[in-house]
């Protein structure tokens, strides 16, 4: 099972890479792989199993996080209008995105980031994401606000990026002005 001691810390090159695609149909170890990331967030979010185990709570993990340099995410979790969200899924790509941005007034934190980065993260209100699920579906995943903000950030991972990359240097609370925010 993945624990806390799989995940890289940021310094880590792997967070930094930009992830080889997976070859499809995957291979039983890439499927293995990403059914332990989905239960590795459910698990996070076991009160027991967390406490157990040390785990932080997160709903969403990228491959790169354990050091697998391959395009695979997964995610647990209901968002602000109770619609559950659990995936494994090979390649993401978002195919379309709105302009209006959005933000959590938290700000982000990330499970390889074992500090708080003050600031708001601007991202896409709505995007549009087509993958491969663990069944070997195609997927078309219309996403809004919280549900597009973890899509969002797992993608990035795939890509190297940081959340806190997306923080304004000059003034972490700097926004778009088209910038809602996904909870208030
Ligand atoms: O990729 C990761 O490090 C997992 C993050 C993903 C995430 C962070 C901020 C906003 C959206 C997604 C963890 O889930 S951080 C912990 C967490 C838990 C519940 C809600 C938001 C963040
Ligand atoms: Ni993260």
């Amino acid at each position: 099972m993945i624990t806390m001691e799989d995940i890289v810390r940021e310094g880590h090159p792997a967070l930094r890479k930009k992830a080889e695609t997976v070859a499809l149909p995957p291979t039983e170890e890439d499927t293995n792989t990403l059914s332990e990331m989905l239960q590795f967030i459910k698990n996070s979010q076991d009160e027991e199993v967390c406490d157990r185990y040390g785990l932080r709570p997160g709903v969403g993990l990228a491959a790169p996080q354990i050091d697998v340099n391959k395009r695979m995410l997964a995610v647990h979790f209901t968002d602000l209008n109770e619609k559950e969200y659990s995936y494994g899924l090979f390649n993401p790509k978002i195919i379309s995105h709105s302009v209006e941005m959005t933000y959590l007034s938290t700000g982000e934190g990330c499970l390889s980031v074992d500090r708080e980065v003050p600031g708001y993260v601007p991202r896409y209100r709505r995007i549009t994401i087509k993958a491969t699920d663990l069944n070997g579906e195609e997927v078309k995943l219309r996403l809004k606000d919280f549900a597009s903000i973890v899509f969002q950030h797992e993608i990035d991972h795939l890509n190297g990026v940081m959340f806190y990359d997306h923080i304004n240097k000059e003034d972490p609370y700097a926004l778009p002005e088209n910038a809602v925010p996904a909870d208030r």
